[in-house]
């Protein structure tokens, strides 16, 4: 499935476009702000929410003015959709807990990847700037949308990517690194999304006039391992020449140094992911072409993973733009962006991403620094499914990520899937009605039915005051 970062310009449900008015995206935010404070209102106590250990406490505190994060103010304004549910995760760094799955993993990249320099430690907190314009989004990205996109504010929003920090990293001359770090999305509802999640950014640099040499003698040096995983070649995997309309070396690039460095980044990461899975017999790699507003070529790998592809990384040659932005006009390089959550499940076995954020000692214990150990199941508890169906109205517009954000903020970790099962429009009236299935289920112990009751009433009830829906 590809990620809304690689969609091209204008290509989803704009959030402009569907709302149309103003006013209505006022109104909207305001309900969903006096929303998210109602209801987490358990947790919401004097406008902080902690988590269990005290360590990982968030400090924040949201006013209908002010948002306050460890210190830091930033002015509400029509673009706040922040909750704190999200905000509670910005403290928990999972990528820097030694004997974590995900710090694991990022600890075994960082040795495979040995001399590139890393960088763990950036805040999320990012200006629209860096996360977008400075990597040269157009401006009707559906990327940008509040529909797809925490924001503290106009201007200031929760990153939705490592890339984030390219711009700044490359212009501090760096001409290899690692980036770490948690990213948030609004997204859909199961198990292999969840709407913070860990990216690993990577970024080699040549000179363009010595591209070639340079990246000869690297591949030499990076050599061949060999690995139980089968890498399928396909034709996205081969062809890098210009005659790929779809998937072009940019204009201002020599072909043999675009080539070579399109070359250098596959074979990098084919030895990375062969490293990475070489105990996992059989397991299917392959590489597919794909856009992204800063970098071309472009491509995407996958991993067959419990029968379906799963994406893993995104990756490609680095626009010369931002190069130029960089003040490196002579100099050509290449980017990925690795999935650190998607990788950990393929490699550690671990079937639902929720899993990850569990604070479960069965969960936790099982797991040593340095060690690749399968995920062995406590147990599976049942699980609880409930359907909703709604008109939504024409001129309001209905997002699928609002609904799911609505459900997350009230179900938290207990929801496991959401999905449309039955879309219906009314012959006469062209009303459009939409039938969703949620699967409530915990991870670490059997829910009651009334609690999951309780849960869908909540639902029923918020989904018609804020999306503005009729139940039917
Ligand atoms: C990006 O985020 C680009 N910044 C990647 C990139 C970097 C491209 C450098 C070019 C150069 P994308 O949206 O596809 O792309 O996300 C990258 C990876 O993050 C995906 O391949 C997937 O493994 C992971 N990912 C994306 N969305 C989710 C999600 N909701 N939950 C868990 N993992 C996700
Ligand atoms: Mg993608």
């Amino acid at each position: 499935m590809s990620c809304r970062i690689c969609k091209p310009r204008g290509g989803g449900r704009g959030y402009i476009n569907l709302f149309g008015k103003i006013g209505y995206c006022n109104n909207f935010i305001k309900s969903n702000f006096h929303n998210f404070i109602d209801v987490n209102r358990k947790n919401f106590t004097t406008g902080n929410l902690k988590s269990n250990d005290a360590k990982d406490e968030a400090s924040f505190t949201i006013t209908s003015d002010t948002i306050r994060i460890d210190g830091q103010s930033f002015p509400v304004d029509d673009f706040t959709n922040v909750t704190p549910n999200i905000l509670s995760k910005i403290k928990r760094q999972l990528h820097l807990h030694q004997s974590h799955p995900i710090s694991i993993l990022r600890n075994l990249i960082e040795t495979q990847l040995n001399d590139f320099r890393h960088f763990n430690s950036f805040s999320p907190i990012v200006s629209t700037r860096q996360n977008f314009d400075d990597l040269g989004f157009p401006i009707d990205h559906v990327g940008r949308n509040k529909t797809d996109s925490y924001y503290i504010n106009r201007s200031v929003m929760l990153r939705t990517h490592t890339s984030a920090h390219q711009l700044q990293i490359l212009s501090a001359g760096e001409n290899k690194f690692l980036v770490s770090a948690d990213v948030y999305r609004r997204d859909e509802i199961d198990s292999n999304h969840y709407p913070v999640f860990h990216q690993m950014e990577g970024v080699q640099v040549f000179d363009v006039a010595e591209a070639k040499e340079q990246v000869s003698c690297d591949i030499t040096k990076i050599g061949q391992f060999n690995s139980a995983c089968v890498l399928i070649s396909n034709e996205a995997d081969t062809d890098t020449s210009t005659n790929n309309q779809k998937n072009p070396i940019q204009f201002c690039h020599p072909v043999e140094a675009a080539n070579s460095v399109g070359l250098h980044l596959k074979h990098t990461l084919n030895e990375l992911v062969k490293r990475l899975f070489k105990d996992e017999k059989e397991l299917k790699v392959r590489w597919i072409d794909a856009y992204f507003p800063f970098t071309s070529p472009s491509w995407e790998m996958e991993v067959l993973y419990q029968g379906k592809w799963l994406e893993i990384c995104g990756c490609g040659v680095i626009l010369q733009d931002l190069m130029n932005k960089a003040v490196r006009p002579n100099e050509i390089g290449w980017a990925f962006g690795l999935g650190l959550e998607r990788i950990a499940m393929v490699l550690f076995d671990i079937p639902d991403i929720r899993l990850f954020w569990s604070n479960d000692p069965r969960f936790l214990d099982q797991f040593t620094t340095n060690e690749i150990k399968k995920f062995k199941p406590f147990s599976k508890y049942p699980a609880s499914t409930r359907d909703i169906s709604f008109w939504v109205d024409n001129n309001k517009g209905f997002h699928e990520n609002n609904f799911c954000e609505l459900v997350r903020s009230i179900a938290g970790d207990l929801v496991e899937d959401a999905k449309m099962i039955d879309e219906f429009v009314h012959p006469i009236s062209k009303r459009r009605s939409l039938c969703y299935r949620i699967i409530y289920r915990s991870m670490d112990r059997n829910v009651t039915n009334e609690e999951i009751n309780q849960i869908q009433l909540d639902v029923q009830k918020e989904v018609q005051t804020q999306l503005g829906v009729i139940l039917r």
